[in-house]
């Protein structure tokens, strides 16, 4: 990767990864863009310009002035906000992909895109789910990860694009919120745990959930990237994961730090079912095999720093 054109780059990850990239490959070689511009660390610290992915030719506008070797497709819905907008999920989430990958076809460019374990649904196995399983998933947001896994194969295959994904669970961080996914709940525990002492959970108790700490989602997108390609059996995408807790075990870890931290529940249907259609614990065997996929943080680890960042900016 020379010069990476990222798209949603003020989203969750890309907030992130567009300043981790910046400081291995140099801060004018990471073209950020977003539909929005926030004035932030993002937009100030290298190229920023605004695009919506949707639009065919500015994309292609970006990509080219910018010469830009590698595309790093981020700009989607999350799962929540998506069974709500169900029509604008599927034309942004699949509208952007094939445009992205068109970009990277026509320019010989390497390409990424995040899937997510939305993308496995009811009648997958839930324990230690396979790399290679059933995937009909009941959600919008699942059925655009699958056909967007199926489309970058198919851009792989016809084309020699060179796709590389992770099927990431629930990414947490202190830096960027997420917004309208159903993991997000495992962010949010923490600032209120910080700024109020409690926290009402919209998941109720005993749904497992994969997730990962940012800084091991950042340095896994890297990783698959540097990959030598000829160890690449599988592509799009692989399983990652940390660790998978239920609400009551993130709290337990919360109140090691903050005694009188309570939480209750309020659970939101929607959400639930959401959560309820996916994994409780994927298996990322593939990904160690074929890239030497590994994280560093389990859910101690994460709390420990996830408390003292947050004391430090939240208040
Ligand atoms: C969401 O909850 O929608 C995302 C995801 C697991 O893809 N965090």
């Amino acid at each position: 990767m020379k010069k990476i054109l990222l798209t949603g780059a003020l989203g969750q990850i890309g907030s992130e990864l567009t300043v981790k990239l910046r400081d291995i490959y140099g801060a004018s070689n990471v073209i950020a863009t977003d539909i929005r511009d926030n004035g932030g660390d993002v937009v100030q610290s290298g190229p920023f310009e605004i695009l919506d992915v949707t639009n065919t030719e500015a994309m292609f506008d970006v990509a080219k002035r910018h010469q830009v070797d590698t595309v790093i497709h981020l700009a989607a819905l999350l799962s929540a906000t998506a069974e709500k907008m169900p029509l604008l999920a599927w034309n942004l989430n699949m509208g952007g992909l094939v445009n992205a990958l068109e970009v990277s076809r026509e320019l010989d460019c390497k390409f990424f895109t995040p899937s997510s374990i939305g993308a496995f649904g009811p009648t997958t196995p839930k324990d230690l789910t396979p790399q290679d399983t059933i995937q009909r998933p009941t959600t919008m947001y699942g059925v655009n990860k699958v056909s967007g896994e199926l489309l970058c194969d198919y851009y792989y295959h016809k084309y020699g694009v060179d796709t590389r994904g992770l099927r990431f669970p629930g990414l947490i961080s202190y830096v960027t919120l997420p917004g309208g996914g159903t993991t997000d709940y495992a962010v949010d525990i923490y600032y209120k745990a910080i700024e109020e002492g409690r926290y009402t959970s919209y998941i109720d108790k005993g749904t497992y959930m994969d997730m990962m700490y940012m800084p091991d989602a950042l340095n896994a997108i890297v990783n698959l990237m540097e990959a030598d390609p000829t160890k690449l059996i599988h592509r799009n995408s692989f399983n990652v994961t940390a660790m998978s807790f239920e609400p009551e075990q993130i709290a337990a870890e919360i109140k090691k730090h903050i005694p009188n931290f309570v939480m209750d529940y309020d659970v939101d249907p929607s959400r639930q079912a959401i959560a309820d259609s996916w994994p409780n614990a994927i298996d990322c065997s593939a990904a160690k095999q074929e890239w030497g996929f590994k994280s560093e943080y389990d859910l101690a680890k994460m709390t420990v720093d996830m408390l003292n960042k947050l004391k430090k900016t939240v208040n």
